[in-house]
């Protein structure tokens, strides 16, 4: 069996992104091939490039990791929605993507579904982390930047062309040592994870899906 990880590029003035610390320490379970690839923070790149890797290696399973610096567990995404918006909730602030690309409230696929429910097993991967003891929850939300446009961009491609291709993202918080980066936001909850306690709940979710 062929799984297929993603992780990302750091953004928004980080220069590390825990994502692409894990991809690194991923060992490939028994009877499967690990393809493991770090994406552009860029709607258009990241985009053609999953489309390519979806072409290249026909994987039976997609797993898409990014940082989602304001949570305090491994979030396991229910679904992805068609809009890239990198306008902050109270409409205040921008995060361009790291083209520089500013995108309002624009649909990702013009002839795609609204959203796409991942097709993971959301709540047994779930279950699985946290029997590591590594705090885990299932997400309603995978927010509207790059990562929810990538989580959107492999559905419409598995609903298109490859039925039997099951995908999804999980998100993981800030290493700890990106905390001590952001002490301007010190007002909001700051959360973070050690990198070994992300790397096991991450391979859990792999060894999960494997044969
Ligand atoms: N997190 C961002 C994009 C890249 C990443 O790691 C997100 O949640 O959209």
């Amino acid at each position: 069996m062929k799984i297929l990880v993603t992780g990302f590029e750091p953004f928004n003035q980080s220069d590390i992104n825990p994502s692409m610390e894990i991809i690194g320490q991923l060992k490939a379970p028994k009877r499967t091939t690990l393809i493991t690839e770090i994406l552009p923070v860029e709607f258009k790149r990241s985009s053609e490039r999953i489309k390519e890797l979806l072409q290249i290696h026909r994987p039976e399973v997609v797993i898409s990791l990014g940082q989602a610096g304001n949570r305090a567990e491994i979030a396991v995404e229910r679904v992805a929605i068609n809009l890239d918006n990198v306008r902050s909730s109270n409409g205040k602030s921008m995060l361009p993507d790291n083209a520089g690309d500013i995108r309002v409230d624009e649909p990702i696929e013009i002839d795609g579904a609204p959203a796409y429910f991942s097709t993971l097993p959301i709540w047994s991967l779930v279950n699985a982390i946290n029997q590591k003891n590594i705090p885990a929850v299932v997400s309603n939300t995978a927010g509207t930047y790059v990562c929810n446009h990538v989580m959107y961009t492999v559905l419409y491609e598995a609903a298109k062309h490859y039925p039997e291709m099951r995908a999804g993202f999980v998100h993981v918080p800030f290493l700890p040592s990106q905390l001590d980066e952001r002490k301007d936001f010190s007002a909001q909850p700051r959360y973070g994870m050690l990198l070994s306690d992300m790397v096991t709940g991450i391979q859990t979710v792999i060894d999960f899906m494997a044969p």
